[in-house]
């Protein structure tokens, strides 16, 4: 998964509480939203603009989801020069990253980072719903963007407020 490194330390406890969502390049959000409603039933959560990360995206809640929501997050580019409008450009839409739940994002960037996997975030970022976010170097994830999110406390998440 690493190359040709040294075999990885085994960390102590898992890192990884559940998954948090599936990120998914589109290029329009209204559009991909509504097939995602009708096609499969999942429900709109919330909405948002990320000007740091450049894009918009909805939050689509998978129902049911035990330990803790679990989501697909639709990613449309506010603009070309951004990680979604690149990816898009080079590979077209589909599944852009991975976003996994964690306890204490300092913790487990700190225990990751030890593991020699390369921090695109060396401290958390904000995110959806108020969570705080880091991502992780997909060379070092088996080809993989691969995201940590520590939720924000639960008076925060899916409120609606920013639809
Ligand atoms: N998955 C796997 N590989 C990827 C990738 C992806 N999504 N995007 C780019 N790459 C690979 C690409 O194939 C290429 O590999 C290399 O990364 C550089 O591509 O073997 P290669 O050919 O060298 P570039 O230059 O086209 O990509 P660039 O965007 O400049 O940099 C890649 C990366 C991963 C460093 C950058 O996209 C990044 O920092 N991403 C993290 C931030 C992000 O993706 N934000 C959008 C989601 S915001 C979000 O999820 C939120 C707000 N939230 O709360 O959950
Ligand atoms: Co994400």
């Amino acid at each position: 998964m690493t190359g040709g490194r040294a075999p990885l330390p085994v960390v102590p406890i898992p890192l990884f509480s559940r998954i948090d969502h599936v990120g998914i390049a589109c290029r329009d959000l209204a559009t991909t939203v509504a097939f995602y409603e009708s096609a499969f039933g999942l429900v709109l959560a919330h909405q948002e603009r990320n000007e740091e990360q450049g894009v918009a995206e909805a939050i689509m809640r998978v129902p049911e989801a035990a330990a803790g929501m679990a989501y697909v997050q639709l990613l449309e580019p506010l603009g070309p020069d951004t990680p979604v409008g690149r990816f898009l450009a080079r590979r077209g839409e589909g599944i852009h990253h991975i976003g996994y739940g964690v306890g204490d994002i300092t913790a487990a960037l700190a225990s990751i980072g030890a593991t020699g996997v390369r921090l695109l975030d060396s401290r958390p970022r904000h995110g959806s719903m108020g969570a705080s976010i880091a991502f992780l170097h997909p060379a070092d994830v088996g080809g993989v963007l691969t995201e940590l999110v520590q939720a924000a406390p639960e008076k925060y998440q899916a409120d609606k407020s920013d639809l």
